[in-house]
């Protein structure tokens, strides 16, 4: 049938080979504070949000640009308890730490951050389309 893996379990090993098409940090603009009188869009909110959830974390010890290891260990089992599967295993998150840190510093700075997220959003797009697929077939 040419399904592929539909387990349900996520991995990080695609967000690697994801390229992020992200101009320089130095012309992002906070959409929801600058744009007062216009309602941010939901997209809008929702990068606002990534950026929120990354500083919560980013900012509890060391440097407040990145996530130690033990940030991202508290981030993943609060955050993405439900989306990534087996994150409380100490070896999974080593693992994620590793595929993440582009730049080994042991740090995952906030791109290093979202290239997860747009690994685990891709990962649950694939499972939206076979959750539709798997609906539209009981009809
Ligand atoms: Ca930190
Ligand atoms: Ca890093």
């Amino acid at each position: 049938m040419g399904r592929g893996s539909s387990d349900g379990r996520l991995t990080v090993e695609d967000s690697v080979s994801v390229v992020l098409c992200i101009p320089s940090s130095s012309t992002y603009v906070c959409l929801c504070k600058s744009q007062s009188a216009a309602m941010p869009s939901e997209l809008e909110c929702a990068m606002e949000s990534l950026i929120k959830v990354f500083h919560r974390y980013a900012d509890k010890e060391g440097d407040s640009n990145t996530l130690s290891r033990g940030e991202l260990k508290d981030l993943m089992s609060t955050e993405l308890s439900g989306f990534l599967a087996s994150q409380k295993d100490p070896a999974t998150v080593d693992r994620i730490m590793k595929d993440l840190d582009a730049n080994a510093d042991g740090q995952v700075d906030f791109e290093e951050f979202v290239s997860l997220v747009v690994g685990l959003s891709i990962a649950c797009e694939k499972c939206y389309q076979m959750h539709l697929k798997k609906q539209q077939s009981k009809k």
